[in-house]
């Protein structure tokens, strides 16, 4: 079987066209260097290889998985969690393409991507041939570190239907590690290919305070106590200083930061007021994402405040990606005063 190849980008030299390479076996890795950075490529096929030099190269828009390493909690009947990232995505198990787990308590699948990505969907066969409801309960989680291992991370989506595939929305994750747990006991996780797609993230995530460079909006205001207030560089959390926002009582009242490009978050502080009325956050949710639907307060949850004091609070978005951080107040007659919101993190490129 041959794949076409076609290059875009002023950094692709040399041959670029029909490869015959042994995609027929799926595991072709041998004879394929690992991602350059910079590189620029794309491909059919969900492979994105171009070739520079004689040697070929792939480039992470495609299905990431597949360069991956996988592993899994058990295996039985020879049927190893590799088989799900092997390129081929026969649902009979019978053929050898699927992975299987050993019954047991809390199953689980991992492919680790050896490198943070920005991933945008993830897609799963399952086996048809038989069986196709064990899959049911199976949650995607994403994450960047195996810490507690991998379960700390954010979850992407769970299967709630029988079907033979599934395509996931993970819009807004970033990770190295894509885990599939089926919770429950004397459970079996089967896996006909789990394909990833994804680009990589930067490696270094920045320690500057971006929120500083962007816009602020809020639902309204009371008395100037504008939304800029909370990026003035001013933790000052004194109202009679005025470097905190409020806005009137209302409902669902929301804070909107505009950080006019995709940026992949680690870190969010958020500074009370503490001269008074420091419950007044209790509730309050952060949201990072690009889509400026709902005013931007229905992109993904990074945290909500769930005690309050009139210090910093400091919530980790483990490389939440996007536009929009917003702070939003759920609830009727509400007022949102923030003194200062810092977020911390790296362009997406
Ligand atoms: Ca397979
Ligand atoms: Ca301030």
């Amino acid at each position: 079987m041959s794949v076409l190849l076609e290059a875009v980008g002023p950094r692709v030299k040399g041959y670029c066209g029909r490869f015959d390479i042994p995609i027929a076996t799926h595991r072709a890795r041998s004879k394929i260097k690992p991602h350059i950075a910079g590189q620029q490529c794309v491909v059919r096929h969900y492979y994105t290889i171009c070739d520079t030099q004689n040697k070929l190269y792939y480039h992470s828009t495609g299905n990431v998985a597949f360069w991956g390493t996988a592993t899994q909690s058990s295996t039985d009947y020879g049927a190893s969690a590799d088989r799900a990232i092997d390129g081929n995505n026969n649902a009979d198990a019978k053929q050898g393409s699927c992975s299987h787990t050993k019954e047991s308590d809390n199953p689980w699948w991992r492919v680790d991507l050896k490198a943070n990505h920005l991933v945008s969907k993830v897609r799963i066969i399952n086996r048809k041939d038989c069986c196709r409801e064990r899959i049911l309960g199976a949650e995607i989680h994403i994450s960047n570190s195996l810490e507690n291992h991998g379960n700390s991370n954010k979850l992407c989506g769970t299967i709630q239907s029988v079907s033979t595939n599934y395509t996931f929305d993970c819009d807004g994750f970033t990770g190295r590690y894509v885990k599939i747990v089926l919770p429950g006991r004397d459970k079996i996780l089967e896996l006909c290919e789990v394909e990833v797609f994804a680009r990589k993230a930067p490696s270094h995530v920045g320690s500057v305070n971006i929120a500083l460079e962007g816009m602020a909006t809020q639902s309204s205001t009371f008395r100037g106590a504008s939304a800029r207030r909370a990026i003035d560089g001013n933790t000052n959390n004194n109202w009679i200083n005025g470097s905190c926002t409020h806005t009137k009582s209302s409902k669902d009242p929301w804070w909107r930061l505009d950080l006019k490009g995709t940026y992949i978050v680690s870190t969010v502080k958020i500074t009370n007021r503490k001269d008074c009325c420091s419950e007044r956050l209790l509730g309050a949710e952060i949201h990072i994402g690009n889509s400026p639907e709902n005013n931007g307060n229905s992109n993904r949850l990074c945290g909500t405040v769930r005690s309050v004091s009139g210090n910093t609070m400091e919530f980790n978005c483990q490389g939440l990606a996007g536009r929009y951080v917003n702070v939003n107040l759920p609830g009727p007659h509400k007022i949102l005063t923030l003194c200062e919101i810092e977020v911390y993190g790296s362009m997406s490129n």
